[in-house]
Parts: C-alpha cells; sequence; structure tokens
C-alpha cells in the first residue's frame, strides 16, 4: 500500500482479511511498482552524510570503530562464512535453532552497517553472499520474530540504502514465508513457524509436513504469544507491503494484532485500547486461542520491550500520521511512570518489573533501550510532559551508564537490581555476564543526537575501550561471562547483532547527525534504518 494510505488499511478497512486465513479480497488497482529513485529524492540528507570538517579526535575515534567492524567481518568471513555466528575461540561457525534452517545472520545483519561505515570490499563479499549462497528454500523451526527483525529487516534496509533489487526479492520471499504463523484463531501469530514449503505432503517428503505450521515456544505459558514478538513485526510488515504493493502484509501485522475477537477481523489497536490493562499496563503474554493476558508479568525489558518501542517507531515512521500508535505510546508510558518507574535510595531512576502488582526492582540490560526511545518519544511529547520525559531519558540512560562504570570489566551485567543494598549492580551468578548487547549505546546514540551533551560521546568511547580490552580476542570478539573480573572468560560468541546495532550505534555516535538522520530513518530493534515516509512512492 502507498505511504499516504497506510492509516485505512491500519484501519481494517475493506481489503481486511478473516482471521480464518480466507484469502484477502483482490486489490484492484494498477500494478505496483516501488519508484526507488523517487523514494531517495524524498531524503532529506544523503544516507552517509555530507561529511563537514570535524574534529580530528571525533575522527579518529569513529576510524577506530570501523576498524572494529572489519574485524569482527574479516573473521567471520575467515572462520565461519555461511553460518549464522562466528565462534571466536574455537575459530568456526555456530548456527543454533532459531533461524529455522536459514544461515549467513552475521552476513544479514551486518549489510548495511558495512554499507553505512564505508567497507565496501566488505560490503561487496557480503552482497555476492546473498546473490549466490542465501538459501530461503529450507525447512526447521524459526523464531518469527528474530527472522523479521535481523533477516527482513537487514534486507529491507539495505534495500532502501543501495537500491539493489536483489536485497528487495529476498525480503519479499521470506516475508511469505512468515504469513502462515497468522493463521490463528485469533489472527495473533505464534512464537515459532516451519520455513518449509507449505501444504507439501508427507509423502512428497517427510521433512516438508510441517512447512507453513506454527507452534507457541514451549517455555512461554500455557501456550501464549509474546508481546514484544507480535508487537515487533509492524515496521517491517509495512515496508514489505509498501514495496510489494501487496496490503496482505499490512493486514497481517494489523491483523495479527488486532483480532482479539475469534470471529472477525478487528483492528489490533481499537481492541488493545478496549482490552481491560491491569493499570494500564501491557502483560507479556496473551493467547492466541482466546486473545485474552495468559499472566501478568510487564516489563520494558525482555518480553516486553520493543513493543512499545515499535508504537513511536511506527507513529515516526508514518511521518506523524499513525495517531492512534502515539496515543497507545503516551499511554503506555504514563502507565510506566505511575506504576514501574522508581528511584533508588542512591539516587538512581530505573524501571522496575511488575508481577500481579508486585514490584521487582531488577532492570535487564535489554530495558535500557528505553533511555534512547523516551528520549525520542519526548521530542514529540506534549509541552507539559516533554521537560519530564527528557529527563526521564537521561536518568534511566545515566542509571545504565552505572550498571557499567560499577564493573570491572566497565562492561554492563544483563541485569541489574535495586535490592537492600545494591545498586545498578548484579546480585544473582547468573545474571553476570554480557553478551556484546547494544541497548546502552543504542540509548548514548539517541541522547547524543537529540542533546550534544558530550558525556554521551565519553561514555560511549569508555565502551569501546572496554570491548578492546576484555571482548576483543584473537579471532573476532566474544561475549564475556562475568563483568565484575578483570580476567573474565569468554563466552565464545560473536553475536550478530553485535555487528548490526552494537557497532552502527558506536560509529553513529562519532558520526554527523546527518548520517542515518532520525528525520529520514527510524531503526528497527535491530538497528537496520527504514525510511520514514515523506511521500507516496507508487510509480
Ligand atoms: C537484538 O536482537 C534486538 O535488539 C532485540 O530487540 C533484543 N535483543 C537483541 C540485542 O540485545
Amino acid at each position: 500500500t502507498a505511504p499516504g494510505s497506510r492509516q485505512q488499511v491500519q484501519g481494517g478497512e475493506s481489503r481486511a482479511q478473516p482471521a480464518s486465513g480466507a484469502p484477502p479480497a483482490r486489490d484492484t488497482r494498477a500494478p505496483f511498482r516501488f519508484d526507488y529513485e523517487r523514494f531517495r529524492r524524498s531524503l532529506r540528507h544523503p544516507v552517509r552524510g555530507r561529511r563537514p570538517g570535524e574534529d580530528p579526535e571525533t575522527r579518529a575515534r569513529r576510524m577506530k570503530i570501523k576498524e572494529m567492524m572489519k574485524f569482527a567481518w574479516d573473521n567471520y568471513k575467515q572462520y565461519a562464512l555461511g553460518k549464522n555466528e562466528l565462534r571466536p575461540l574455537t575459530k568456526n561457525g555456530h548456527i543454533g535453532n532459531m533461524f529455522g534452517g536459514l544461515r549467513g545472520a552475521t552476513v544479514i545483519d551486518a549489510l548495511d552497517t558495512l554499507y553505512i561505515m564505508e567497507l565496501e570490499e566488505e560490503f561487496q563479499e557480503a552482497k555476492q553472499w546473498v546473490e549466490k549462497s542465501f538459501d530461503l528454500n529450507v525447512n526447521g523451526e524459526a523464531s518469527l520474530f528474530e527472522v523479521n527483525i535481523r533477516y527482513i529487516g537487514g534486507l529491507l534496509a539495505t534495500y532502501y540504502l543501495t537500491g539493489e533489487e536483489v536485497f528487495k526479492s529476498k525480503a519479499l520471499e521470506l516475508g511469505e514465508k512468515l504469513l502462515p504463523a497468522f493463521n490463528t484463531p485469533t489472527g495473533i501469530p505464534r512464537g515459532v513457524i516451519n520455513l518449509g514449503r507449505q501444504g507439501t505432503r508427507p509423502q512428497q517428503h517427510f521433512l516438508s509436513f510441517w512447512g507453513g505450521m506454527s507452534w507457541s515456544w514451549g517455555w512461554a505459558s500455557a501456550g501464549s504469544s509474546i508481546l514484544a514478538e507480535f508487537g515487533t513485526l509492524h515496521l517491517e510488515f509495512l515496508h514489505l507491503s509498501e514495496l510489494s504493493g501487496n496490503p496482505v502484509f499490512a493486514e497481517k501485522a494489523t491483523l495479527s494484532l488486532s483480532s482479539l475477537s475469534l470471529s472477525q477481523v478487528m483492528n489490533i489497536r481499537r481492541v488493545l485500547n478496549r482490552v481491560e490493562k491491569p493499570q494500564g499496563l501491557y502483560p507479556n503474554f496473551l493467547s492466541p486461542v482466546t486473545g485474552s493476558w495468559v499472566q501478568h508479568h510487564v516489563s520494558i525489558g525482555g518480553l516486553g520491550d520493543s513493543f512499545y518501542e515499535y508504537l513511536i517507531k511506527s507513529w515516526l515512521m508514518s511521518d506523524k500520521k499513525d495517531s492512534e500508535a502515539k496515543k497507545m505510546y503516551d499511554d503506555a508510558l504514563e502507565a510506566i511512570e505511575k506504576h514501574l518507574v522508581k528511584k533508588s535510595a542512591g539516587g538512581l531512576t530505573y524501571i522496575a518489573e511488575w508481577r500481579g502488582g508486585i514490584l521487582d526492582h531488577k532492570m535487564g540490560h535489554l530495558a535500557c533501550f528505553s533511555g534512547g526511545m523516551i528520549a525520542l518519544g519526548a521530542e514529540h511529547a506534549q509541552e507539559d510532559r516533554r521537560q519530564r520525559h527528557r529527563e526521564l531519558a537521561a536518568e534511566i540512560t545515566s542509571t545504565c551508564h552505572e550498571s557499567y562504570t560499577r564493573s570491572d570489566t566497565k562492561l554492563g551485567p544483563e541485569a541489574f537490581r535495586f535490592d537492600a543494598g545494591s545498586e545498578a549492580t548484579a546480585t544473582r551468578l547468573s545474571e553476570r555476564y554480557y553478551i556484546l548487547r547494544p541497548e546502552v549505546v543504542e540509548s548514548y546514540m539517541y541522547l547524543w543526537r537529540l542533546t550534544h551533551d558530550p558525556k554521551y560521546r565519553l561514555w560511549g568511547w569508555e565502551v569501546v575501550q572496554a570491548l578492546e580490552k576484555h571482548c576483543r580476542v584473537e579471532a573476532g570478539f566474544s561475549g564475556i561471562r562475568d563483568v565484575y573480573t578483570t580476567t573474565p572468560t569468554h563466552d565464545n560468541m560473536q553475536q550478530s547483532f553485535f555487528l548490526a546495532e552494537t557497532l552502527k550505534y558506536l560509529y553513529l555516535l562519532f558520526c554527523e547527525d546527518d548520517v542515518l538522520s532520525l528525520e529520514d530513518w527510524v531503526f528497527n530493534t535491530e538497528a537496520h534504518p527504514l525510511p520514514i515516509n515523506h511521500t507516496d512512492f507508487r510509480a
């Protein structure tokens, strides 16, 4: 659908399809062609910026981060190309079980970072792998969420940045394979989907039998779907519709969120607005069968996080037209402020988790993205909230920084607590690890862009130094098992999001504001830039 008509599609107008899986109504409009040149002309800034004169120290720091990216990529290429991730200690590849037989997660996640950093040769290597070796004809159980944010997000972003058709066609082909996950009584997708060919009969090939079938995660209570998973499809699915001219993607994203009624499609947001939310909060688990909350656990960290992120970013991506998403974001943030935001005895602001009315005074590393999100939202908040939200964003980011500075490695733990005696430190052995996650530097990047307070660049540079000291090994970067020792053991994993997010956000922190300008792009939750719709690109 053209951007200008998105509101209608989201509003569940006539093209919306029933949750039962009946085919969508035919689109009778003229054949669709996305006008890439027109899109490029609509951008307000060159994607890689104009590079005016800058101080040599900023440039040197940016170049250091570029070198880190090259090192991470070169080692992946040498030891693990075609596998999903690099194991930098044993110098081999890791496949894992999140991507249902898909390979090359690091290639796809790295593409746009290589492009933005002007690592031209490395970008060509990655592109060639996509052209020659990226096989979508796979069979296996994949996380709908992970495939969407990493593969679809990475391919879409690289298409928009380069205009190379191969990235668009792979994104669309893969997007099609995800659609059966929405065939549930409510239209809320389940978390796991088999990527095999749909409808293949068992006698044709026994492995293909499950193609297109979906499941809930075994660990999710009572077969529920996860808020952060079904709530983190919207940005990518709107772009799949945009590029294909096929409204089914937008409808699915909307459908999945909208049909909490068993019998008909309704708009998710209207329904979610009607569904009773405890104290205005969104629990993390929802049944795809009944459409009701399954457990009252609320978190702005894991299981909830990117649902909130995609509300404000949907509004921004729609060029501020999707007012429903904005209202949902504003209301959700108000409830979070009222019930979850706390100040520790030592004066640190944090966002607690909520379990059926009882607060757990804990913040996960994942929740540290919220400093950046709240800062981004604050710029567009009503006058009476703007300053408060700016302060909240800065305070949360500062608390997350404290979780780094209070460790021996100057890297932050997976989760930190504000219990008796502890302030922004992990209290459990199982929460002391750091797996190269991006959320803290993500917030530094947004806060830098929005305030230009030099402390954010200093804090980012501290992270660069800590990564170099504790995570860089002979053949890549590795996570560490304990941030509270200066001689940590390594976990032997170079996560693909390190190349997609951590290094990209660090690089952008030392760039001018016009490189992937926030006026032109929103970052998906894996840091893949998707364009804001300034105009209609239907050719
Ligand atoms: C990434 O895959 C994404 O940022 C996701 O939203 C959360 N987890 C990882 C990084 O920590």
